[in-house]
């Protein structure tokens, strides 16, 4: 299979990963190819089209991947898979493809974090964003809590920044820098992708009402060891060879 480049060059190197490890997230702004971003904001303006005949438990933004060919052909893509590898290490398993498509007047999502591994920090889970149009802070724009993922907290969900400050953010210190914990809002331009672990906070606020769609899509790796909440992919599926990614589909 002959494979386009759909980043730019980019270096995962100690720097990155000390970064990645002391924030919880690490964003490459404009990484991505101006190709690659014109093939994305089609793929995802077509599952869109496709939502309001979703098949409950079969849902084409739940399951992205397997409704587009090209959001299939990312999951093993070279470029994708040295990312994933990067920052987990070699023996990785595909988890999930989840369109993020946020419309004018969407409402964002509140503060969460995701799992995976509590008993077993040796065991990783990354989820990589492409941001394909980017996002300002107030306008569908994502937020984080810098070394909020060195707690490896399961926080189920807060409906605001206020409920987050008071509730969990209070009296929590940077385990690495000492400072205190801080929501940051970030402000991307288009083209950026972002990889967060699994335990950082994070939410999103709403898109404004006047604005065009958030195109965006999350790809999820780790490494297997442990069943994972989040990994949508059919039975069905799990047997296809997607090009890139043999092997990578299963549980374990
Ligand atoms: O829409 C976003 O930017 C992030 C959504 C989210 O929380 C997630 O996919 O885990
Ligand atoms: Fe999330």
């Amino acid at each position: 299979m002959e494979w386009e480049p759909i980043f730019h060059d980019f270096t995962f190197g100690e720097s990155e990963r000390r970064e990645m490890d002391r924030e919880g997230h690490i964003a490459f702004p404009g990484l991505l190819k101006d190709d690659a971003q014109e093939k994305l904001t089609e793929s995802l303006s077509y599952i869109e089209s496709l939502r309001p005949r979703a098949k409950e438990g079969h849902e084409p933004n739940r399951f992205a991947a397997e409704f587009d060919w090209y959001l299939e052909s990312l999951i093993g893509h070279p470029q994708m898979l040295r990312l994933a590898r990067d920052i987990l290490g070699e023996n990785i398993r595909y988890d999930h493809c989840v369109s993020l498509n946020r419309p004018g007047g969407n409402r964002g999502t509140h503060w969460h974090t995701h799992g995976y591994g509590e008993e077993d920090p040796s065991l990783g889970f990354v989820r990589i964003f492409f941001y394909v149009n980017g996002f300002e802070s107030d306008d569908g724009g994502l937020k984080v809590v810098p070394g909020s993922h060195l707690f490896r907290d399961r926080i189920a969900r807060m409906d605001s920044d206020e409920a987050l400050q008071e509730q969990w953010i209070s009296g929590k210190n940077h385990p690495i820098t000492g400072e205190p914990l801080q929501i940051h809002a970030l402000s991307m331009p288009p083209k950026t992708v972002i990889a967060m672990w699994t335990f950082a906070a994070h939410g999103v606020n709403p898109r404004q009402p006047d604005s065009d769609t958030r195109w965006c899509v999350v790809y999820a790796y780790r490494n297997p060891g442990l069943p994972s909440n989040a990994r949508w992919i059919s039975e069905e599926y799990e047997k296809r060879r997607v090009p890139g990614a043999e092997g990578l589909l299963s549980l374990y």
